[in-house]
């Protein structure tokens, strides 16, 4: 008879107890939510030096963490799904045999967590109890990853009264092992609903919650349940009447997704009494509820954003939040106790600074080929709790989430894209979503301007394959008494010297305006070939200097464009072979013929 003091769930025990065997932990914590427990981890990390503890004064609550300098971004060459069936993974995902992949990984694992002590966080995506949320089980020797679960998702014995004795989990397992890059696998295993993660001790790759259960594994699961998980961020957006819609918005990484999940008001629409609400910055999970439309909850409780770029004039709401109890990693410690960040309100401190990189670092210092060396890590992070961000909404806790009135795809687009056309259909705003797609910038490595698509910003995190998940979207379309209305946006148009044309930023509401008296069936919009469109005069401009010529721009469609566009999708479907539905095929066909007569 398996027997624990902590759960008299006997597929848990055993489990742990297996992995345990394999790892050979000196140590196993059960993690109970509690603070005493929290605070003892704590001290324990800052006395190893896996944490530093900062000013206490200037940042309450707030650590500081580095990771292994090869280990400081998702790596998707080494993130595999594992399936039976090679084909169920998709041309989407890089794959693995499940015994192949069991087998390579238990070889790092083995011994892996001796003079270690294993954690078991038990965790809840989405309000503990709902019967909309996800229960997992993370397994690892960072108290690291403990800290962070306990801001990003909800943990500890509570967790373990809702799974009772016989509730489903995710089997979550990390270990840092030697953080070797040549050893690391992310492991997902969607038909054993497990994940394996080793060698890495970077977020993405070990916060299991985020990335790998609520977007990977949960994705598959939706599939299965007629549910969607999404890379979406959710908000509220309140008009002058005090009436708020709901709209979940998917755009690829560096589009300004928490940005604008926080945004505040420009002056004259605060004034109008616009104002948003923040439910979520990177996931949503949708379901249809008993009205028959779609709900949304955000299944975590934290946000785990990059820290670069941040400021309170680019995120005046993400500032607010990362004042205390936050944990960063790979900026700048100064020597005063707090951190820094290239594009930081304050200036880079002159000296006496440690860099992501552990060096003594100086503003101005050049690498042997003349390269600037950063203060920060391009891609270094805050982990905070959301509810600290002054626009929250108090739905957080609701086990339905939020109704969902508008769907939002969007991406980097200098050309073809306007700023904003609604979907004629459901079938119509999923190929949108299917087909949206992000230009790399003269900031990145790679050709200028190169579209690269990304259905639904999803394309590194779809836990299967992609052309039965565009199904799974028509088929969601279906089953809703009423779907909500699906937007294109791009707020990345530029003019013929490059400029960006739209100010972007908390100016973006006055396009969720428009959006929102659209969902609400008050405003007219003009049929175009690409989907409904604004009259100039719809979008409210209070306030705001930009040219009537301008906005014209913003709202043109060049034919020749949407021609070449048209020819580009044409070679992305072909990657698919026949897989892709045809009720996608037939948008597709629409739009060339629309675009024909233009
Ligand atoms: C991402 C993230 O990589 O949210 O998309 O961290
Ligand atoms: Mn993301």
């Amino acid at each position: 008879m398996v027997k624990s003091e902590h759960t008299n769930h006997r597929e848990l025990i055993e489990w742990v107890n297996k992995m345990a065997a394999m790892c050979k932990p000196d140590d196993i914590v059960w993690i109970d939510g509690s603070d005493e427990q929290k605070k003892r981890l704590e001290e324990e990390a800052i006395k190893t030096g896996e944490i530093v503890r900062l000013d206490q004064k200037k940042l309450p609550g707030c650590v500081y963490h580095k990771t292994a300098e090869n280990d400081t971004a998702r790596t998707e060459h080494l993130t595999f799904i594992c399936t039976a069936k090679k084909d169920d993974a998709g041309p989407n995902n890089n794959w693995m045999d499940p015994k192949e992949a069991y087998a390579t990984a238990s070889k790092y694992f083995s011994g892996s967590m001796r003079g270690r002590t294993m954690y078991v966080i038990p965790f809840s995506m989405g309000p503990v109890g709902s019967p909309f949320s996800k229960i997992g089980i993370e397994l690892t020797d960072s108290i690291y990853v403990v800290l962070n679960m306990i801001i990003m998702t909800r943990v500890g014995t509570r967790v373990l009264d809702a799974l009772g004795t016989d509730g489903e989990f995710t089997k979550c397992l990390h270990g840092k092992a030697q953080l070797d890059i040549d050893k690391r696998l992310i492991l997902h295993f969607p038909e054993d609903n497990a994940i394996w993660s080793v060698n890495s001790g970077y977020g993405g790759n070990v916060l299991l919650g985020k990335k790998c259960l609520s977007l990977r594994i949960a994705s598959y699961l939706a599939a299965q349940e007629s549910w969607l998980a999404e890379h979406m961020l959710i908000l509220g957006v309140e008009d002058p009447e005090g009436r708020i819609i709901y709209v979940a918005a998917a755009f690829p990484s560096a589009c300004g997704k928490t940005n604008l999940a926080m945004l505040i008001p420009p002056k004259a629409l605060k004034k109008k009494g616009y104002r948003v609400w923040t439910v979520g910055d990177d996931i949503a999970w949708m379901r249809i509820d008993s009205d028959g439309q779609l709900w949304a909850v955000n299944p975590e409780t934290g946000m785990f954003g990059v820290a670069p770029g941040t400021n309170s004039k680019s995120n005046p709401n993400a500032m607010a939040t990362v004042s205390k109890n936050t944990i960063f990693t790979n900026v700048l410690l100064k020597k005063d106790g707090t951190v820094w960040w290239e594009g930081h309100d304050d200036p880079p401190p002159a000296e006496g600074g440690i860099n992501w990189q552990g060096l003594k670092w100086k503003p101005g210092m050049k690498n042997e080929k003349g390269e600037a060396i950063l203060g920060a890590h391009a891609n270094s992070r805050f982990t905070a709790p959301l509810a600290q961000c002054p626009s929250i909404t108090n739905r957080i806790e609701h086990h339905h989430g939020v109704p969902i009135s508008a769907i939002l795809f969007g991406g980097r687009r200098a050309h073809v894209a306007p700023l904003v056309y609604e979907a004629f259909t459901w079938q119509h705003g999923v190929y949108m979503g299917a087909t949206m797609a992000s230009e790399r910038t003269a900031a990145q490595f790679g050709l200028q301007g190169e579209v690269r698509r990304d259905p639904m910003a999803m394309l590194p995190f779809c836990g299967y394959n992609m052309a039965d998940y565009f199904r799974h979207w028509l088929n969601m379309g279906n089953r809703m008494l009423r779907t909500p209305r699906i937007f294109h946006v791009n707020w990345f148009r530029t003019d013929d010297k490059g400029k960006f044309i739209w100010p972007g930023f908390g100016d973006n509401l006055r396009v969720l305006a428009w959006i929102a008296e659209r969902c609400r069936g008050v405003r007219e919009a003009v049929e175009t070939p690409i989907g409904y469109m604004p009259h100039p005069g719809d979008i409210d401009m209070t306030g705001l200097n930009l040219s009537p010529a301008e906005l014209k721009g913003l709202l043109e469609i060049d034919k020749e464009e949407w021609k070449r566009e048209v020819k580009d999708i044409d070679k992305f479907f072909d990657t698919f072979g026949d897989a892709i539905p045809k009720r996608i095929l037939a948008e597709h066909d629409a739009l060339r013929r629309r675009l024909r007569k233009m």
